[in-house]
């Protein structure tokens, strides 16, 4: 997020990082200058206008009401307020309006959800969505910077020949492990009592909230794959009228923030090797449905670290300011 507040020439007058006791003293670079990072306590955040919170959802729960009552709009990139019907959940190309709707907590939806209905808005403006089946293909990098340091170790023990050591995917607090490397695993965050996982349950609650609509049918299997960085996403949409092929994808690449790659017969569709470090949101394998005359079937990707959270999250911060003028 400093990084692209930095690079996207945010006006920033004052920056104050914020992070747990251990970390304060040390420094970060921004515009050239070494900033000393400070203990996020609440007095931290007298005289803050925009704080973007990224360290867990028990912290944001403690502290961003704290933010707010000093006089800040947050910006929370956790799980922890996102159902909140008094806190709006923002994709701007998909619901910008829902930002002014604040109550000094705005929320980031999830990675995943993120780069889907950025894909999607353009068809559920025109012909209507009824419902969405979607298969995940997600990178290590969506559980934190350690789980990327243990796909290289793995890869490179499995590659040696070596004892793999897996003790953090799925997920970090479950009593049990599997390796990454050369793997794939059915599992991102935890179980619930419908037999899916939270991060399942993150994009079928949030992609209804985000387009306001309870009314649209979603299922989700999300997988972990041995890949760094970029989610890649197998989208089934049955639109609520009929289309021509020609015309989703013509709207597909008018739509703000979507790149479409698709000529299969060329070879060409997107690949998380090729999103990473770009914003967009990029769709291909656009094709026709068989056995639905309403539905089609969409590739998407994006880089998770960039629109699926801090890129979003900047956005968010642009639009508030525009607000402002
Ligand atoms: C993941 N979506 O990829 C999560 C991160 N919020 O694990």
């Amino acid at each position: 997020m400093i990084k692209y507040l930095e690079l996207r020439n945010f006006p920033v007058k004052e920056l104050r990082p914020l992070a747990s006791a251990r970390s304060a003293g040390k420094g970060i670079s921004f515009r050239g200058e070494e900033i000393v990072v400070q203990e996020a306590v609440p007095e931290a955040f007298a005289g803050v206008d925009i704080a973007l919170f990224s360290a867990g959802g028990s912290i944001s729960e403690k502290l961003a009401p704290e933010a707010v009552s000093r006089g800040a709009v947050v910006i929370d990139n956790t799980n922890a307020f996102r159902m909140n019907p008094d806190v709006p959940l923002v994709v701007p190309e998909v619901n910008r309006e829902a930002i002014y709707e604040h109550k000094g907590i705005i929320a980031n939806p999830n990675c995943s959800t993120i780069q889907m209905v950025v894909a999607l808005k353009p068809l559920y403006d025109h012909y209507g969505i009824e419902r969405i089946i979607v298969s995940t293909y997600q990178s290590v990098s969506g559980a934190g910077w350690q789980a990327t340091e243990e796909l290289r170790e793995q890869s490179r023990a499995v590659l040696n020949d070596e004892e793999v050591n897996a003790n953090i995917l799925p997920v970090g607090k479950l009593s049990k492990h599997y390796q990454m490397a050369f793997n794939v695993i059915p599992q991102i965050d935890v179980a619930q009592e419908n037999g899916f996982t939270l991060e399942e349950m993150k994009m079928v609650r949030e992609t209804k909230k985000i387009f306001n609509d309870e009314s649209i049918g979603v299922t989700a299997t999300c997988v972990r794959v041995p890949v760094m960085r970029g989610h890649s996403e197998s989208v089934y949409v049955e639109l609520k009228s009929d289309y021509e092929l020609s015309e989703v994808r013509e709207l597909l690449k008018r739509a703000p923030g979507v790149i479409v790659q698709d000529a299969i017969e060329e070879q060409v569709y997107p690949m998380p090797i090729d999103a990473e470090d770009r914003t967009e949101v990029f769709v291909g394998r656009i094709r026709r449905d068989l056995t639905h005359p309403r539905a089609v079937n969409l590739w998407v990707v994006s880089d998770n670290l960039l629109k699926g959270a801090a890129t979003n999250a900047i956005q968010i911060a642009e639009a508030l300011v525009s607000e402002e003028k």
